[in-house]
């Protein structure tokens, strides 16, 4: 079950489209993003738990990746520590692998590993996504349950596999005024004050009704990709265990039709260039070099 129909405050949520891997092909990225709105994309058969898991570990364990660290005790308000690591450490060594209160997370730009991420889902995703593009992105995800990100949205278009475990998207549509933006001046103009949209305070944060009748709740499974239209806010939940993803991020000049958007994107390049602070950059493939 996708669809998890769920009734917040009684509000109940808005089914959204599922496509085949074929019906996606023969649509291509272009018409999805055009389309802009939320769809669930079966792209790989479903597997038992672990498989994929096996699978990314064969063919990605010994990459070096960017693990962030980040103290959830403050609630998101101190910026991350990143450091390198193998893949695989994440899934075999402590203090990771025991990880349950979303301390340590793999968030790491491995667009020049496309030939591996391409044998991993086996189409090729290269051309299907064109993530090899300046400024877009092929990534991976990985983190263990009861890690969330909170409500948020990206100046990017989004599609986003679910390899391992289950994660929840409660996804909202583009606006600011309905959503209580923390400080654009400190470049959080794309986060929200109300932290849990699964539970909101609606006497504190009255208009996320408005959004939350709007929202889809999709709990994506292994092998089912999300497709998320660039401004549409997300909160994120690892509901168990292990959970891998692979998204691909990706610029649209449907960008350009949406000013204040925009102009926060830009905003937060300069925010992060002066404060000096992390931006992920693409990992080096395994021969060094672009692949
Ligand atoms: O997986 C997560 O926790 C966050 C994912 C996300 O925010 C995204 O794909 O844009």
């Amino acid at each position: 079950m996708n669809d998890t129909a769920s009734a917040y405050h009684g509000i109940k949520s808005v089914p959204y489209p599922r496509l085949s891997l074929d019906e996606f092909l023969t649509w291509g990225t272009e018409a999805i993003i055009k389309a802009d709105t939320p769809a669930v994309i079966d792209v790989l058969p479903p597997a038992e738990p672990g498989f994929y898991r096996t699978a990314v570990l064969d063919k990605l364990g010994d990459a070096t990746v960017a693990l962030v660290k980040k103290d959830r005790s403050k609630e998101n308000e101190t910026r991350a520590e990143v450091t390198k690591i193998p893949l695989r450490d994440y899934f075999e060594k402590e203090p990771y692998a025991s990880n349950t209160d979303g301390t340590y997370r793999i968030v790491s730009n491995i667009k020049h590993y496309s030939e591996t991420i391409s044998e991993l889902l086996e189409f090729d995703t290269a051309k299907m996504f064109n993530y090899q593009a300046p400024l877009n992105s092929a990534n991976i995800w990985a983190n263990y349950g009861g890690m969330r990100s909170r409500n948020h949205f990206d100046d990017l278009e989004n599609f986003n596999i679910q390899l391992e475990g289950r994660k929840r998207f409660v996804v909202m549509p583009p606006g600011f005024k309905n959503y209580y933006v923390r400080s654009a001046l400190r470049g959080y103009a794309n986060t929200s004050k109300s932290v849990r949209v699964d539970n909101v305070d609606l006497r504190r944060f009255p208009r996320i009704a408005a959004a939350l009748a709007e929202r889809r709740d999709v709990v994506l499974e292994p092998g089912q990709m999300l497709y998320l239209p660039v401004g549409w806010w997300h909160q994120v939940d690892a509901v168990d265990g292990l959970n891998i993803n692979i998204n691909f991020w990706l610029y649209h000049r449907k960008m350009l039709r949406r000013p204040l958007m925009l102009a926060d994107s830009l905003y937060k390049v300069a925010f992060r260039k002066v404060n000096g602070l992390y931006n992920i950059q693409p990992e080096k493939s395994p021969t060094g070099g672009k692949k």
